[in-house]
């Protein structure tokens, strides 16, 4: 039977670093609110999130990189949005946001979250920053909380059958 290893989203002790873009602030603000409104939700103390401003979403990724060096928090929530406009410049910054984030993921010993909102329009990025289509930030703080469980897991390399079910990660299936 193969053993089954899950995150739980239990937030409690967790350091949470959110790198959040300006740009576009009436949407980034909301993924803010989402975010935070979910890691509070589960457990994680206010005291123990920081909020690192950039200018837009060409800033998340070296901002993230940064922090993952620094090694001070559990998880890093990334939050942007980039909305489509006349000009090439939103392929640019959309593309590279997204590659730069998955670069910092892959190297970084704690999980780093991809939250950038990238949209055709404004409508369809309020839609996805609290209103028809949910909200990418709480979304984002659910799989930092996740994968943070995740990845603490793995580096604890516990095959106690006892304790993991204790953190509700694993079950044999
Ligand atoms: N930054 C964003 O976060 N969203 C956008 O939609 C955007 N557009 O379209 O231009 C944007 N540009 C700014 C960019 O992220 C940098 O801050 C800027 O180029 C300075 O490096």
């Amino acid at each position: 039977m193969a053993w089954i290893h899950e995150g739980d989203l239990n937030g409690e002790g967790l350091r949470v670093a959110i790198v959040l873009g300006r740009f576009n602030s009436f949407i980034t603000e909301r993924l803010l609110e989402g975010a935070m409104d979910c890691l509070e939700r589960h457990g994680v103390d206010t005291d123990d999130i920081d909020v690192f401003r950039v200018p837009g979403a060409w800033e998340i990724a070296p901002v993230a990189r940064k922090l993952s060096l620094a090694d001070e928090h559990d998880a890093i929530i990334c939050l942007g949005a980039v909305i489509r406009g006349d000009t090439p410049h939103f392929e640019y910054v959309a593309a590279e946001s997204a590659k730069g984030v998955a670069a910092v993921a892959m190297s970084s010993d704690v999980p780093v979250v991809y939250g950038i909102v990238t949209a055709d329009t404004v409508d369809q990025a309020i839609d996805r920053a609290g209103a028809k289509s949910g909200n990418r930030g709480f979304d984002a703080a659910m799989t930092a909380l996740e994968l943070a469980a995740l990845y603490g897991y793995i580096e604890e390399g516990d095959g106690d059958e006892e304790e993991e079910e204790d953190g509700g990660a694993a079950e044999q299936k």
